[in-house]
This record gives C-alpha cells, structure tokens and sequence, in this order.
C-alpha cells in the first residue's frame, strides 16, 4: 500500500489520494523545529515531505507524487493532459518561485543581527514592493482571470478538480488562508476555488486523518505528558 509521510497535517498528498480512491496508510512527522525531521532523510536523502514509498519506491516531489499516484493507480492518468500538466508545472516554477523567494526575504529581515537590521529591513520592503510582490500579483491575477474562463472554476478545465488543482492547494492556501503575503490581492475566482477544495469530502477525509495522525505525534513527541 502507498505510505504517506507528512509533515504536520500538510494535504498535499492525502487530498490527491482522497479525490483518486487511492488507500494510503500516512504517517506525520512534526517540524524540529523549523526543519524537517532526521527520520524524514532516512525515507529520501532530502528529507523533505510530501514523500511517500510504493513497492520499495521512495517518491518524492509534490507533482511527481501526484503524477505517479494518477498513472499508476487511475483508469485515466496515461493519458497526458495540458491542463493538468500547465498547472502543476506553473505552481512550482511560477508562482512558489515568487512566494519563496518573499517569504524568504522576510524571514532574512527578521532574523538580521539588530545592528543590520534597519538596513536589511529597508532593502527587504524595496525588493518586495519593486519586484517580488509585482510578480506574485501578476501571476494571481492571471490564475483568477484564467479560472474565470473556465466552466466549473477548476484548473483542470473538468467538472471536478485535477493534478493542477491539488498543486495549487499550498500557494493558494498560504494567499488566502495566513497571513504571510498580506499585500496581495485575491480575485473573487480564487476565493471561490478555495471554498469549493474545502468543501470537497475527499478535503475533508484527507484533513481529518492528517489532523488525527498530527495529534498522536504530538502525544508521542518528547516531554509530552498524557
Ligand atoms: N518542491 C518540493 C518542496 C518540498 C518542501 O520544501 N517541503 C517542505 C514542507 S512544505 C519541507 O519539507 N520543509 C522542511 C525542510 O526543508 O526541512 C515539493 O513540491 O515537494
């Protein structure tokens, strides 16, 4: 059986699985503390999650994971699909590239050494507002624009949500749903997409085992007391 490894109640593959009919076992691992785990590197050398093992296979790749779970366990993922294809790649190389590229530039502002800080801070806030920030609200107005066209509102351009969907779960959640890039705006399309991934069952059987299994880690952790 497809072993899923997490990290925190992350869904990046456990929502793909749900929507296929996929069965999975999915185990979580918690942050150490920003990092992922040791044991992560002993599944792919990495030891970055999502990864997942099949058949004495170590996966790892958020795209490649989908795409292996569709062509190997669907009726219909031999076949190549643009739109599935367009989006999962646009998510990774487009817009993640933007989004952490920001969020590591903040990161970089805020650890500075006191003495530098003023200095980082300013070149920060100018890299994000000349550059950074532009390329991250271009892109989002593009995917509103492009959804709009669409008949269902899904990336795939089907009635129910394809490859490209699940990729865009992580950056679209992060716009919408924390508060890490505040100054971008989100078109009405995208807010309706992200409504309807979370209220899709497939969304919520993914998130409540996940949510689940991240408690028995959080038992288990050390310095817990049950
Ligand atoms: N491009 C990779 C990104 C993998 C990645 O960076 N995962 C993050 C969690 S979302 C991680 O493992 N971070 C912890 C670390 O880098 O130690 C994918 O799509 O799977």
């Amino acid at each position: 059986m497809v072993k899923q490894y997490s990290l925190d109640a992350h869904y990046h593959g456990s929502f793909p699985s749900q929507e296929m009919n996929i069965p999975y076992e999915v185990k979580v691992y918690l942050r150490d503390p920003i990092a992922a785990p040791k044991e992560l590197k002993a599944i792919h050398p990495l030891g970055k999650a999502p990864v997942i093992t099949d058949h004495g296979k170590a996966i790892a790749e958020s795209a490649t994971i989908i795409d292996y779970l569709k062509h190997t366990y669907t009726q219909t993922g031999k076949e190549f699909d643009l739109n599935d294809s367009y989006w999962s790649n646009y998510s990774e190389g487009s817009l993640m590239l933007f989004m952490q590229m920001s969020l590591v530039f903040v990161i970089s502002g805020q650890q500075a050494p006191w003495f530098v800080k003023p200095v980082i801070s300013g070149f920060v806030s100018t890299v994000k507002a000349t550059y950074l920030n532009r390329q991250v609200q271009s892109s989002v107005n593009y995917m509103d624009s492009e959804l709009g066209k669409t008949s269902h509102g899904w990336f795939s351009g089907k009635s129910e949500p394809g490859p490209g969907d699940f990729m865009m779960c992580y950056p679209i959640n992060v716009l919408i749903n924390t508060n890490r890039m505040p100054e971008i705006e989100i078109g009405e399309n995208l807010r309706k997409w992200m409504k309807a991934v979370e209220a899709r069952p497939a969304f919520q059987r993914a998130k409540a085992r996940l949510e689940e299994e991240e408690r028995k880690a959080k038992d288990a952790a050390p310095g817990t007391v049950s």
